[in-house]
């Protein structure tokens, strides 16, 4: 019989990605989209797989729609990666955020408990639940002591201790996934890399002519969705459930994401960058750099997109958005 996997966040960069592993792997895949006001944009990123999964409204502030979809799909494996995932707009909208961050999970984690327990549970924690907290020799690993400082980083905390609450206490086979930063040509337009290799795309074909940034003296460590999607589903075929950092042990600040976007069309970002306050945050975590031995080690997995890679695969991919659409 076919392995049934049930994604929350299918509509999003990762549940794409990850749909597509699962299908290539002979998975039957369920997931739930949120009511959305503009829903002609919400399938954008999985209108390919139309046909091939199985798709129903429901939302993980609406118990009754997990207890439904768990209980009638009975599923082998939970993807967890739906959330309010914008670090800089969780200090707009704090309590949303929480409600779906930290409370969300602890909905899905009881419909599992109750309704298919021999399942295996995949949580997306995440890397900024560390917040300002790094470790001597500049990297953050799972030992790494928790500082979040956002709203986000405080609900993904929730979120990551629930969930390992629930294996201990339940036994269920649930696990974290502390991924750092991962982007492709799919990520949302509000993130820093996709605002600039879009912005880059259109300065080039002379629709626009400035980049407002905030921070750019941030660093994170960038890696490919498509690898992590990967790491996920490793991370639930191991004999025993754990919490593995995610990352490419590399990090770049966002001013030199923007020079290697700028420098792949032939124009120097200092020409093009404007410096906006309004965008820099209340609070702001200056480097986020995985050291991933523990996933390498155990999971054998190992990132395969480089940065440089990864920053002209995304320029490259707006610049035939903005030259097949013009805008
Ligand atoms: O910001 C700086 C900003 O919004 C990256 C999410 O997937 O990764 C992501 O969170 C950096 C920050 O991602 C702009 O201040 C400068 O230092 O792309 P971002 P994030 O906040 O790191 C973690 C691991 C997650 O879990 C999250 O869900 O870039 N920055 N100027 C800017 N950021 C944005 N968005 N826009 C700017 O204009």
């Amino acid at each position: 019989m076919k392995k049934r996997a049930f994604i929350t966040g299918i509509a999003g960069q990762d549940g794409s990605y990850l749909s597509e592993l699962l299908l290539e792997k002979d998975y039957e895949v369920y997931g739930i989209i949120r009511r959305n006001s503009t829903p002609e944009h919400q399938h954008s990123r999985i209108d390919h797989l139309n046909g091939k999964i199985e798709l129903e409204y429901g939302d993980l502030l609406d118990v009754s729609s997990l207890e439904r979809m768990l209980g009638t799909i009975k599923p082998d494996e939970i993807y967890n990666i739906g959330a309010q995932s914008h670090v800089r707009i969780s200090f707009d909208i704090p309590q949303f955020t929480v409600q779906t961050n930290a409370l969300g999970v602890l909905n899905i984690l009881e419909a599992y408990k109750y309704h298919c327990p021999t399942a295996r549970f995949y949580q997306a924690s995440s890397s900024e639940m560390f917040g300002r907290s790094v470790d001597e020799d500049g990297y953050q690993r799972e030992t790494t002591k928790m500082e979040p400082s956002s709203p986000y980083g405080c609900a993904k905390v929730f979120g990551y201790n629930i969930v390992r609450h629930y294996r201990f206490a339940h036994k269920l086979f649930a696990v974290n996934g502390i991924l750092f930063n991962h982007e492709s040509p799919r990520r949302g337009f509000e993130f820093v890399t996709r605002k600039i290799s879009y912005s880059v795309a259109r300065i080039k074909k002379g629709l626009q002519k400035k980049l407002k940034l905030g921070n750019i003296k941030s660093k994170r460590d960038w890696g490919h969705a498509k690898d992590y999607v990967e790491a996920m589903w490793l991370m639930l075929q191991q004999d025993n459930p754990g919490d593995y950092v995610i990352g490419t042990g590399k990090e770049n600040s966002v001013e030199n994401f923007a020079k290697k976007a700028f420098d792949h069309v032939g124009l120097n970002y200092k020409d093009y960058i404007i410096l906006d306050k309004n965008l820099v945050r209340p609070s702001e975590v200056d480097t986020l750099l995985a050291d991933y031995t523990k996933a390498k080690k155990i999971l054998k997995w190992k990132p395969e997109v480089s940065f440089d890679d990864l920053v002209k695969g995304m320029v490259e991919s707006d610049l035939e958005f903005v030259t097949n659409y013009g805008y």
